[in-house]
C-alpha cells in the first residue's frame, strides 16, 4: 500500500448469530489487500437506539489502515454487508450487519452518500465507548471520546458482552 490513511469503522449487529458475524466481519474487511487491521475494540452489548422495537445490538469499533478512497472504502463496507445478507428496508431497523465509517483520517465530507465524521457518532456510546475503550487518546469533533461517551444518553444501556 502506497499512502494509507487511519479510518474507524463501526459494526454492528442484532440478528442471527451477531458475535461470529461481528468476528466474520472484521476478518471480511481486512482480507482485501487494500485495508490492514490496527486496532479492536471490546465487543459490547447495547440497547437499541432509534428504530422499531428490536433486539439487542452487539456493537463493537476498529481502527483500519487503508489506501481505498472513501468511496471505495464505503463501497467494501457495503459488499460486506451485503455478503451477510443485509437488507436495507426499516431505517434503524434490525440488522445482521452494519458497517459504518465514523472517521477516514482527517478527511470531512457533507454528500448526502457519505457524511464523515459519522453524524450521529459524537452522541452515541455504542460507538463511543468501545472506541475509547480500544484508543484511550481519540479525539471526535474537538472532544475527547471518552468524554463525550461519558455525556451521551444511550450509555446507561451499555455493557461488555459476557458471552451468549
Ligand atoms: N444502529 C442503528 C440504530 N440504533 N442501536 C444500537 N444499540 N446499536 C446500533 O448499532 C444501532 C442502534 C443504525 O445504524
Ligand atoms: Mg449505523
Ligand atoms: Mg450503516
Amino acid at each position: 500500500m502506497s499512502s494509507t490513511v487511519r479510518s474507524v469503522l463501526a459494526l454492528g449487529s442484532n440478528l442471527g448469530a451477531s458475535n461470529d458475524t461481528l468476528a466474520l466481519a472484521v476478518a471480511d474487511l481486512v482480507e482485501s489487500d487494500h485495508v490492514r487491521l490496527h486496532a479492536v475494540s471490546p465487543v459490547v452489548r447495547t440497547k437499541p437506539v432509534g428504530g422499531p422495537e428490536q433486539p439487542d445490538y452487539l456493537n463493537m469499533v476498529i481502527e483500519v489502515e487503508t489506501d481505498l478512497g472513501p468511496y471505495e472504502l464505503l463501497a467494501h463496507c457495503q459488499a460486506v454487508e451485503d455478503s451477510h445478507l443485509r437488507r436495507r428496508t426499516v431505517r434503524w431497523g434490525p440488522r445482521t450487519l452494519d458497517v459504518d465509517i465514523i472517521t477516514y483520517g482527517a478527511w470531512t465530507s457533507d454528500d448526502e452518500k457519505l457524511i464523515i465524521p459519522h453524524p450521529r457518532a459524537a452522541s452515541r456510546a455504542f460507538v463511543l465507548q468501545p472506541w475509547a475503550w480500544m484508543d484511550a487518546g481519540a479525539r471526535l469533533d474537538g472532544r475527547s471520546v471518552a468524554e463525550l461517551a461519558a455525556d451521551a444518553e444511550d450509555l446507561a444501556g451499555l455493557v461488555p458482552f459476557e458471552g451468549v
